[in-house]
């Protein structure tokens, strides 16, 4: 996503909207909702890695600055919710909508780099493996989106 003027305003305006008492700051619990406004999905792994990160700082309030670093990385590195269903589907030998446990584990550790093995086992559990050992990825894909 390019980042232009236009999208700088939009930011501040709704930065601003959330920063009520006009201090400069808001709060790390509001990091998903504005980012989800301004168009960046993060997945709750990510999100909490973010917040996480923040809290050992000892930060609990983010700055207009800050917070534009962060969104900006997450809409440079963000796949579409199609890109990911594309790369699930290849891997769809079927073709009903599932792939096995072990496919999502390879996919895993070839894309999102560098991702620690609890991080995975995370995501798995996420991840609704049914009776088959397998997932739904469209279902999956909108959970890692953030959209459920
Ligand atoms: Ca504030």
């Amino acid at each position: 996503m390019n980042f232009d003027d236009d999208k700088l305003k939009e930011c501040k305006i709704v930065f601003d909207m959330f920063d009520k008492d006009k201090d400069g700051l808001i709060s790390i619990n509001k990091l998903g909702d504005i980012m989800r406004i301004l168009g960046a999905a993060p997945s709750k792994i990510e999100l909490d890695n973010l917040i996480y990160n923040l809290e050992s700082n000892n930060n609990n309030l983010i700055s207009f600055d800050n917070f534009l670093i962060l969104l900006k990385n997450k809409l440079e590195n963000q796949y579409t919710e199609e890109d990911i269903i594309n790369e699930f589907r290849k891997l769809d030998k079927k073709n009903n909508g599932k792939i096995n446990e072990n496919d999502l584990r390879n996919l895993m550790s070839k894309y999102e780099n560098p991702l620690s093995n609890e991080e995975i086992e995370e995501i798995i559990k996420e991840a609704n493996v049914d009776s088959n050992n397998e997932i739904d990825y469209i279902n999956f894909t909108k959970i890692l989106l953030g959209e459920i």
